[in-house]
């Protein structure tokens, strides 16, 4: 379980009631699905809302994922958060109403379950960052699931392969079923050819960063990436973080990474696909573990950014001025 002091945060089980209980509270609007299981057989679960949920309409549909990594406990409040906020503002407050009506979102609010209930198992944070899958060959425990995905997996010096390391990309590219589980939910979202999913966020912790693909490399543009295609991944992440007041940049620029979700999802399936990294800001001492008393601000503090994205996702190119 959480510290006692911690206690406000959401373990595994107390996630999954929530969830519940917010389908339950909005069963108009609001749908739970089973996607998959993690390694050690959790479920991952997607929810989905929208009006009319029970079909599937013609709308553009946004995604966010949730806790890749085990310690940043904070991303699985966000989730909540935005479930609740959706929820309870349907009918009342106009971009809210809106967004529901006229999108479809998906949130998995945990993509590492494992990890995550690893991580406080004991009671006393562990500092765990990667899933629970064991290595042939291998002691160690854990594949950094963000560095897992397929397009460029290990191509550039931004994971390891060592498996005690804590971005050990894993044996192969999409080794962990937790990267699977999320990669047939993507695809699952073609219909008639065509990916329906338009924009992604990714929530991490800390820095209080928007991050945008490509990880891989330093270069601005590369192959699938245009001019037109970064430009409207900066507009639309500027536009974001002057929300948030957090910082803006190509996900390189703070490091150079390889088999992350964001170079996958824009790469593989054309997807518009960001990380937030959450509160606190890279010089404080919280880390990881900001105290339970901080959540509802620092979850709040990302609904105009939530909103934004959801707002352009039916032409993202309209914030370069280039609509199709
Ligand atoms: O390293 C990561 O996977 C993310 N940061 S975290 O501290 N949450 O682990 C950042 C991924 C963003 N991509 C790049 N920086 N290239
Ligand atoms: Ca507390
Ligand atoms: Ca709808
Ligand atoms: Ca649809
Ligand atoms: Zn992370």
């Amino acid at each position: 379980d959480f510290p006692s002091d911690d206690s406000d945060y959401h373990t595994y089980d107390e996630a999954n009631a929530a969830i519940d209980a917010y389908v339950e509270k909005y069963p108009e609007i609001m749908s739970k699905e089973v996607i998959g299981t993690s390694h050690e057989g959790r479920d991952i679960v997607a929810v989905k809302i929208s009006d009319n949920v029970a079909e599937d309409e013609d709308e553009p549909e946004v995604l966010f994922t949730h806790h890749q990594h085990a310690r940043e406990h904070l991303t699985v409040e966000m989730a909540l958060y935005t479930m609740g906020e959706l929820g309870g503002k349907y009918g009342s407050e106009d971009r809210v109403t809106k967004m529901v009506d006229e999108r479809e979102l998906w949130i998995v609010p945990d993509a590492n379950p494992d990890g995550g209930e690893y991580d406080i198992a004991t009671g006393e944070y562990r500092m765990w960052r990667k899933n629970r899958q064991p290595d042939s060959g291998s002691s160690e425990i854990g594949t950094d699931i963000n560095r897992n995905w397929p397009y460029k997996w290990g191509c550039c010096g931004g994971s390891s392969g060592s498996p005690a390391s804590e971005v050990y990309r894993g044996p192969s590219a999409g080794s962990s079923p937790e990267v699977q589980v999320l990669m047939d939910f993507a695809r699952s979202r073609v219909v008639d050819g065509e990916q329906q999913i338009s924009a992604h966020i990714d929530f991490h912790t800390y820095s209080e960063l928007v991050l945008w693909p490509y990880g891989y490399t330093d270069d601005d543009t590369a192959e699938g990436l245009t001019r037109d295609d970064a430009d409207a991944f900066a507009a639309v992440g500027k536009a974001m973080a002057d929300s948030n007041g957090y910082t803006p940049q190509q996900s390189s620029d703070l490091y150079v990474t390889d088999g992350s979700v964001n170079d996958w999802m824009w790469a593989d399936q054309g997807i518009f696909s960001y990380t937030f990294e959450m509160y606190p800001g890279s010089d404080s001492d919280e880390g990881f573990y900001p105290p339970d008393e901080v959540i509802g601000e620092q979850t709040a503090r990302n609904k105009d950014a939530v909103l934004l994205l959801m707002e352009n996702a039916d032409c993202m190119y309209r914030s370069i001025g280039k609509e199709a």
